[in-house]
C-alpha cells in the first residue's frame, strides 16, 4: 500500500495519475498547503523539504518527497512506463528532468509572479512569462467527432505533415469514462448524437445500434448466433491483449444469453466503457528513423461524413460515410479490399463489425454475419478483424479509441503482437466511426 501525501496541485496531480496509471492500492492523506499544513512536524518527517507530493510505502517503509524521485521508484517499483532498453529508458529520464526542471518550475513561477506577487516585478513576469511562451508556443489543438475524435486527429495531422506545415505531430488521444455511472454515460454519449430528435426521445446508441441490427436482420438474415461470433471472437483476442480492459474468454452459449440491453442486443454485443490512452507520432518518411527503426507508413486516408440521424439515411444497414472513406483511402493506396490482410474495425456494437466488413469491400452486402461465424475473422481465419479484441474487449474509451486502433494495426506490422501476433501482417486497416454513422476515417498502413 502507497500512503499518499499530496494536494490538488499540478506536483501532486503527478502521482495521483502515476498510482491510478499503475493500479497500485494507495490511500491519499490531503495536506492543505493553503492552510501550511505542510509545516507540521508530522509532514516534515516525511517530507523534510516541506512540499507536497510525498508517499510512504508500506511494503518496505520507505518514504519519498519530489514528485520526480516518486515517478521514478513507482515504475522501477512495478516495472511498468520504464522501458528496458538502455536509449529508451534515458530517453524517459530526460524528458521527466526537463519536466521538474524546466517545464514545470518554469510555469509555477509564471503563475506566482503574475497573480500572486503583491510587489510585482516588471524584471520577474518578463523572465518567466517570456520563458513559458517559448515552452508553450507548439501549437496544440483538440478534435471533436464523437468516437472518431482520435480518428479525425490524426486525419488532420497527417494532412499538416503531408503538406509540409509540420514536420513532427503528436497526435494524443485520451478518456476518462469509469467515474460516471453507465446511465450517466450513455446521456453523455448521446449528446454526440441527433440530440433534437432521436436523443429527445431517449434513444442512446444502445437503442440506435439494436434499430440498425434489426433492420440487418430482416432484410439480410442475419442472426443472433451472427452477432454472438463477433463477441466470441473479440473476447478471445482481448484475452491475449495484455493491455486489454476485459480479457475474459466468454463461449457462445453465454453470448447468447447475455442479458438484454436493447433488443436484439445483449451486454456481450456492446462495447466497454472503458478509461484509456493512446498516441501515435507522425514524421515524414525521411526524419522517421531518428525516432524509431520500424517506421510504418501512411499508405491511404481518408474521413468522410454523413446524416447525423438514423431516419436522414436512405439505408441505415450501411454506413456510406464508412464506405466512402473506404473508397478514397484504397484509391490513394492504390489497393482494393482483397489487398488488406487484417483490419481493427469499429465495433462499438458487434452489429458495427458487420456492417463495416461489408462496407468496407471484405464480403457482399449482408454476408457480414455468416463470414464471422464461419470463423473467417478470427486470429487464423482468411483476414483477421480486430486481433487487439476490438472496443468489445479490448475497450473503447472514446477520444482514445482512433489512436488506439493505429497502435494495434502498427504493432501487428511491426511484428510485435507477441500472442495475438498475425501471419499476414504487412497491410493493415483501421476504421474509425462516429455516432452512428455521422463521421468516418478509414487509413490503411504498411511497413516503410
Ligand atoms: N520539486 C518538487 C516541487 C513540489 C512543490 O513545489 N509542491 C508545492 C505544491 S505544487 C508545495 O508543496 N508548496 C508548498 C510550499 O511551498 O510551502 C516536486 O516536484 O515534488
Amino acid at each position: 500500500m502507497i500512503e499518499l501525501y499530496t494536494w490538488s496541485t499540478p506536483n501532486g496531480q503527478k502521482a495521483s495519475i502515476m498510482l491510478e496509471e499503475l493500479g497500485l492500492p494507495y490511500r491519499v492523506h490531503p495536506i492543505d498547503i493553503g492552510k501550511d499544513h505542510q509545516f507540521h512536524p508530522d509532514f516534515l518527517a516525511i517530507a523534510p523539504n516541506n512540499k507536497i507530493p510525498a508517499i510512504i510505502d508500506t511494503d518496505n517503509g520507505l518514504r519519498l518527497m519530489e514528485s520526480g524521485a516518486i515517478l521514478l521508484y513507482l515504475a522501477e517499483k512495478t516495472g511498468m512506463l520504464w522501458p528496458q532498453d538502455f536509449p529508451t529508458k534515458w530517453r524517459v529520464v530526460e524528458w521527466l528532468m526537463w519536466q521538474m526542471g524546466g517545464a514545470g518550475p518554469f510555469l509555477g513561477q509564471v503563475h506566482h509572479f503574475v497573480k500572486f506577487n503583491p510587489g510585482k516585478s516588471a524584471y520577474a513576469e518578463e523572465r518567466y512569462t517570456k520563458e513559458a511562451r517559448r515552452l508553450w508556443g507548439v501549437p496544440a489543438v483538440r478534435h471533436e467527432a464523437a468516437c472518431a475524435s482520435g480518428g479525425a486527429a490524426f486525419a488532420h495531422a497527417v494532412a499538416a505533415v503531408a503538406a509540409g506545415i509540420h514536420d513532427l505531430v503528436l497526435v494524443v488521444g485520451v478518456e476518462k469514462m469509469t467515474s460516471q455511472p453507465t446511465a450517466r454515460v450513455a446521456e453523455i454519449l448521446a449528446g454526440a448524437g441527433d440530440m433534437s430528435g432521436e436523443g429527445r426521445v431517449g434513444a442512446t446508441f444502445p437503442a440506435l445500434f439494436a434499430m440498425i441490427a434489426r433492420r440487418h436482420m430482416y432484410q439480410y438474415g442475419t442472426t443472433r448466433e451472427h452477432l454472438a461470433a463477433v463477441a466470441v471472437k473479440n473476447h478471445a483476442n482481448g484475452a491475449k491483449n495484455p493491455q486489454a480492459h476485459m480479457r475474459k474468454v466468454i463461449t457462445m452459449e453465454q453470448a447468447l444469453a447475455g442479458k438484454p440491453i436493447s433488443e436484439p442486443l445483449t451486454v456481450y454485443d456492446c462495447s466497454l466503457i472503458s478509461d484509456g490512452a493512446a498516441a501515435v507520432m507522425l514524421a515524414p518518411l525521411d526524419r522517421a528513423s531518428e525516432f524509431t527503426s520500424k517506421p510504418i507508413r501512411i499508405l491511404g486516408i481518408a474521413q468522410t461524413s454523413d446524416h447525423v440521424a438514423l431516419d436522414e439515411k436512405d439505408d441505415i444497414t450501411a454506413f456510406r460515410a464508412v464506405r466512402a472513406a473506404g473508397e478514397k483511402a484504397y484509391k490513394m493506396a492504390g489497393v482494393g479490399p482483397n489487398d488488406i490482410q487484417f483490419a481493427e474495425l469499429h465495433d462499438c456494437f458487434t452489429i458495427a463489425e458487420i456492417i463495416a466488413a461489408e462496407d468496407l469491400g471484405f464480403v457482399k452486402k449482408g454476408e457480414g454475419g455468416p463470414y464471422a461465424l464461419a470463423g473467417c475473422t478470427s486470429l487464423t481465419g482468411a483476414r483477421p478483424i480486430n486481433a487487439s479484441g476490438g472496443l468489445k474487449a479490448k475497450g473503447h474509451p472514446v477520444g482514445a479509441t482512433g489512436v488506439a486502433q493505429l497502435c494495434d494495426v502498427s504493432q501487428q506490422i511491426r511484428g510485435e503482437a507477441e500472442e495475438r501476433q498475425l501471419v499476414r501482417h504487412s497491410i493493415g486497416l483501421a476504421q474509425n466511426l462516429g455516432g452512428s454513422g455521422a463521421t468516418a476515417v478509414v487509413t490503411i498502413l504498411g511497413a516503410a
